[in-house]
């Protein structure tokens, strides 16, 4: 068996589904993509701004010779779970933190390499770091980039989690596979938000898996898109005919304890020590609480359901603008006179600006 061959048969024994070599060398037509999509303004502001960063590897390594990509199946059956206000995740976030997982595996990997270079440089990188590990992963042979931008297996689809390890040590390097979509244009045509711009190009800023994430009070017409997506958003994944002939992996992910469709009224009344025990182990926990309340509590506007007022109308007393700025919003939604009753009550008390322009915004829109 030559290394590659070695380290790759150790891979698939500590449960890493995919793998594959490529250089460290730049990722020319990558930067020139970027470019294009930078002065188009559909870049991401949550992905590093230094773009020759993002594609010259020897930026962060300065003797780095090659790139081991990694990807794991989260591809799993999703139970289905009775109850009245449940919001859905996308399944990434149904199970715990993949970057721990994929981390701990790639330890592995180091650790295995470096019993036959014992002087080997090692850097390892999920999603967080400057890299494109899409990119890294479609050169070194793991999947296509499919026309929703996902990195997609053809066997595995494109449930995989991404990472990779640059090395200052030569390795064989795979091949890029030579497949694609064809024809089929199903997810451009299902997305909600018309974010696929054109095959590859998402307009970042429009994707819902980008709003769930996002800070603060949302747009009426954002929020109505959410439907009931919690976190994140899987259409153009769900649409996609790999997926639904896709095998499932080694099954390394566990799930978390908020279930795969969590209890909304659960997440609005989290205590802090509640939301460190419960969410901080999954890909929720990075951007706090509140956003995550928020979500919430659109999902409860988006069912409207009069049960839910009991939730909202404690909610409307939160301490957090965002808060009652989303459940006056949602208060909107569901129709009859006791809604506008509570909002024109709380208006003669609500200081916030943002507030009090989403009240009264429900208000006039209730009167017309
Ligand atoms: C910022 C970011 C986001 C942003 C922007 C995403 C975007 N498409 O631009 C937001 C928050 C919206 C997001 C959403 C999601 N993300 Co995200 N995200 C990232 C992050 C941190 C950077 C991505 C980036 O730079 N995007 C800019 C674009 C231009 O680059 P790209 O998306 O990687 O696509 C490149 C290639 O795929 C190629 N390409 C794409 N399509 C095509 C088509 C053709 C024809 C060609 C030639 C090339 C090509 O060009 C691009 C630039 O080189 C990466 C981690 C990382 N460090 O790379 C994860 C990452 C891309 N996300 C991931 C996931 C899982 C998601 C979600 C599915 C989560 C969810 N369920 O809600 C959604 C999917 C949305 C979508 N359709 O892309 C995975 C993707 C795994 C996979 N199998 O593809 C990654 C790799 C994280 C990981 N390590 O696992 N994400
Ligand atoms: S993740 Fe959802 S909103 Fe984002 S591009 Fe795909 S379908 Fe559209
Ligand atoms: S839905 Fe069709 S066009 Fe979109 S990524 Fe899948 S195969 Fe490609």
């Amino acid at each position: 068996m030559t290394v590659e061959e070695r380290i790759k048969t150790y891979a698939k024994e500590i449960g890493v589904d995919l793998i594959g070599i490529t250089t460290a060398e730049p990722f020319e037509e990558a930067y020139r993509r970027l470019i294009k999509l930078e002065r188009k303004g559909y870049l991401s502001p949550w992905a590093e701004k230094n773009l020759q960063k993002r594609c010259q590897p020897q930026m962060l390594m300065e003797d780095a010779q090659s790139l081991i990509a990694v990807g794991i199946s989260y591809l799993q059956a999703e139970a289905h779970i009775d109850g009245k206000f449940r919001g859905k995740l996308a399944r990434f976030a149904q199970l715990k933190d993949y970057h721990l997982v994929l981390k701990e595996k790639m330890k592995k990997l180091v650790s295995f390499i470096r019993k036959e270079y014992p002087e080997a440089k090692a850097e390892i990188f999920v999603d967080t770091g400057p890299l494109i590990d899409r990119e890294i992963a479609h050169r070194a042979g793991l999947g296509f980039f499919g026309k929703n931008s996902a990195l997609i297996n053809p066997e595995y689809g494109s449930f995989i989690s991404l990472g990779e390890i640059l090395l200052n040590i030569y390795l064989k390097p795979d091949s890029p596979l030579k497949i694609g979509c064809g024809e089929c244009d199903l997810c451009l045509q299902a997305c909600p938000q018309q974010a696929i711009k054109s095959p590859g190009e998402i307009l970042s800023t429009e994707c819902l898996a980008h709003y769930t994430q996002e800070k603060g009070l949302l747009s009426d017409s954002v929020s109505k898109s959410l439907g009931t997506r919690l976190w994140g958003c899987d259409t153009c994944q769900d649409i996609c005919p790999y997926n639904r002939q896709a095998i499932t992996g080694s099954g390394l992910f566990e799930p978390h304890s908020l279930g795969f469709m969590p209890d909304l009224e659960q997440i609005v009344n989290l205590s802090n020590s509640q939301f460190r025990d419960l969410v901080e182990d999954t890909v929720m926990g990075w951007r706090g609480k509140t956003t995550l309340q928020r979500n919430a509590l659109i999902i409860l506007g988006n069912l409207k359901d009069p049960d839910s007022l009991p939730i909202l109308k404690t909610a409307l007393q939160d301490q957090r603008p965002v808060i009652r700025g989303t459940a006056a919003w949602a208060l909107g939604q569901i129709a009859g006179p006791e809604t506008i009753n509570i909002l024109q009550e709380v208006k003669n008390f609500e200081k916030d600006p943002r507030v009090l322009q989403v009240i009264r915004t429900v208000l006039t829109k209730k009167s017309n």
